[in-house]
């Protein structure tokens, strides 16, 4: 995992007005964590670029690694566990449904308590299949 928080920062403030003077809903999105496989690029974003407890909506974005573009995910499924110490993991699974862009979904999770999650993401489309693992925190 790593965090693009730091990053997002800084583009953030050199290119803000831009951003929201090409694109308003975009622009206002922050980053809360990216994971890179073989293949595929994952973006987990939202608005304030970080899970608090209580409900969150939030965008995922699959980028292809090979040309850097958007992709179609075909079926996307995220799920949350948290190890908690002397009871079964807390497993907590997101809504998702795909955005009208190719390769961005929208997605919403209600967290019930604070700490770090590991986050499942999985697809299925008509680029192949395949599932990766990273951790956030809900703040
Ligand atoms: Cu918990």
């Amino acid at each position: 995992m790593r965090t693009d928080r730091w990053f997002g920062s800084m583009v953030l403030g050199s290119t803000l007005v831009a951003l929201v003077v090409t694109s308003p809903v975009v622009g206002a999105e922050k980053a809360i964590a990216t994971q890179k496989t073989k293949d595929v690029e994952i973006t987990l974003k939202s608005e304030s670029g970080q899970w608090t407890k209580g409900k969150n909506t939030f965008v995922v974005e699959f980028t292809s690694v090979k040309d850097n573009k958007p992709f179609d995910a075909g079926k996307v499924t995220l799920s949350t566990s948290m190890a908690m110490p002397g009871m079964a993991p807390m497993i907590t699974g997101a809504t998702v449904s795909p955005d009208k862009t190719p390769g961005r979904y929208l997605g919403t999770i209600e967290f019930p308590d604070l700490g770090t999650r590991q986050v499942t993401v999985s697809w299925d489309g008509p680029a192949g299949k395949g599932s990766t693992k990273f951790s956030v925190p809900v703040r």
